[in-house]
């Protein structure tokens, strides 16, 4: 990482002086809107504004924005496979961690380093061994998580930790050394796992120390064409390419979503007590396995599964406002709508919309893919009849399950560990940052009820 690290040293003193200056001079300056009601302590902390995240900003309306640049300008920006406008998770990484477009030079050093790092897809013993005594139809996200903690053995973080050997300042050299090396085994562990829930645990592909990290998590579940899949995945050659891009795509866009959010909050709070990357992120993989978090893509199929089963006609708007209401009535939410943040149709879903509309003839006869696509014109109306929903439009994990499913991935629990995967990217580079300021532990205060029926 000679270049990374230097573009990222150059940038430090400057982003380090500029935060001390707000500290000391303007430390006690009040943030407009997002006070702390009653009614925020109360209800989730929404809108309080009170966590420092550099690398993404979620606006309501237009969506996320990494480093500013919206999905569309990632996709033109970014280097990637060109054939498909698709940019790799790499240039999103470097993006990331640095707040600059890498150039292609740089972002192949970055696919080399991370590749170096994967040691071709081999798991350390303790780990391997560790996955192999887990049931092999124990939930992915409980699997991974456990693996990601487990690879705090090589931590090493926490061993210049315990050895005192690590000035404060350089804290985030270590910290970008363990969160490298936990995104490069991310590919051998999903790829193990998948095999583990789908077969036995063993090999379902081979790792290609040429290629891009996506590339890898596909090929590691079998995923890819020619001679790096051990498995027969029933995929023609182009099929197996756009399920690449489509991993691409997936994970560049997943990548971040700015700080709030219960797996980014949770990696940088955990963090936040000095716990090394790999314990911070498996905390935060453990709360992006619930299901208002994202195990709603998994949720999601089902929903659209068992949709197309009970209606007969899915091009009939009435029948699916029929169904919708359904479940509205039986209390359960319509999963892929809604959203704490966004108050319109999330970019993330139209990036996989245009996704699979690029393929319009590959999905033609895909029933649960063409309910995806009808679904926002007949939703948003129902939930704003419903009245309850802030956001009536879709969000991300709208679109990804079925297409993930179309190319057969159609064990849904492992869906949510894909989105591990690439939670990893933004996350980790912001406890990079994190150690490069030297933030403090967080330590909000509580209240109890009887202090909050004090203040009325
Ligand atoms: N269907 C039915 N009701 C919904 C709804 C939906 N899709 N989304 C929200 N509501 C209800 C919600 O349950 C709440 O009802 P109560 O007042 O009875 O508790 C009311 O509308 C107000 O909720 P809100 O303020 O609009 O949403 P929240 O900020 O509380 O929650 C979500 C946001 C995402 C948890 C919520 O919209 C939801 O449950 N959506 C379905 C699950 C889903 O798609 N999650 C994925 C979110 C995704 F972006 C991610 O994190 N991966």
């Amino acid at each position: 990482t000679s270049t990374l690290r230097s573009v990222l040293k150059e940038t430090i003193p400057e982003r380090r002086e500029q935060l001390l200056k707000l500290k000391k001079f303007h430390g006690q300056v009040k943030i407009p809107a997002g006070d702390i009601t009653i009614g925020s302590v109360l209800g989730g902390m929404r809108g309080n504004k009170s966590i420092f995240w550099q690398s993404t900003t979620l606006d309501p309306m237009d969506g996320i924005k990494f480093h500013g640049m919206t999905i569309k300008q990632c996709q033109e920006q970014l280097p990637g496979d060109a054939n498909d406008h698709q940019f790799y998770p790499e240039s999103m990484l470097w993006l990331l961690l640095t707040g600059k477009v890498p150039t292609v030079e740089q972002t192949n050093e970055l696919i080399s380093e991370l590749n170096g790092r994967a040691e071709n897809g081999r798991l350390p013993e303790c780990t391997e061994k560790l996955l192999d005594n887990l049931p092999n139809n124990m939930h992915p996200m409980t699997q991974l998580a456990i693996a990601v903690a487990s690879l705090n053995y090589g931590s090493q973080f926490a061993k210049g930790y315990q050895a005192g050997t690590i000035n404060k300042l350089n804290y985030w050299e270590s910290t970008l050394e363990d969160s490298l090396t936990l995104i490069s085994r991310l590919p051998a562990l999903v790829g193990k796992i998948y095999s583990k829930i789908t077969q036995d645990g063993s090999p379902l592909g081979q790792f290609n120390s040429s290629k891009d990290w996506s590339y890898n998590i596909c090929s590691l579940m079998g995923m890819t064409a020619g001679g790096d899949s051990l498995n027969n995945n029933n995929l023609s050659p182009q099929q197996s390419q756009d399920f690449v891009n489509l991993m691409r795509l997936y994970t560049g866009i997943h990548a971040d979503h700015e700080g709030g959010n219960v797996s980014a909050h949770t990696t940088h709070l955990v963090g936040s007590a000095l716990s090394d990357p790999f314990l911070s992120y498996s905390s935060g993989l453990m709360g992006l396995a619930g299901p208002l978090h994202g195990l709603a893509a998994q949720e999601v199929v089902r929903f659209l599964v068992e949709m197309n089963g009970s209606i007969k006609n899915v091009n009939d708007p009435k029948q699916i406002s029929e169904y919708l209401w359904s479940l509205l009535s039986s209390n359960r939410v319509i999963p892929g709508y809604g959203h704490a943040v966004l108050r319109n149709t999330d970019p993330r879903f139209q990036a996989m919309l245009e996704f699979a509309e690029r393929r319009s003839d590959e999905f033609k006869d895909d029933a649960n893919v063409q309910l995806m696509m009808t679904l926002p014109k007949v939703a948003p109306a129902v939930l704003k009849e419903h009245g309850k929903c802030k956001n009536p439009y879709p969000n991300v994990d709208s679109a990804s399950g079925v297409l993930f499913q179309h190319y057969g991935v159609t064990q849904l629990l492992f869906i949510t560990a894909i989105f591990g995967c690439s939670r990893a990217l933004g996350p980790l580079s912001q406890l990079v940052w994190d150690r490069i300021y030297g933030l403090p532990i967080e330590r909000p205060k509580s209240m109890d009820l009887e202090a909050l029926q004090k203040l009325v």
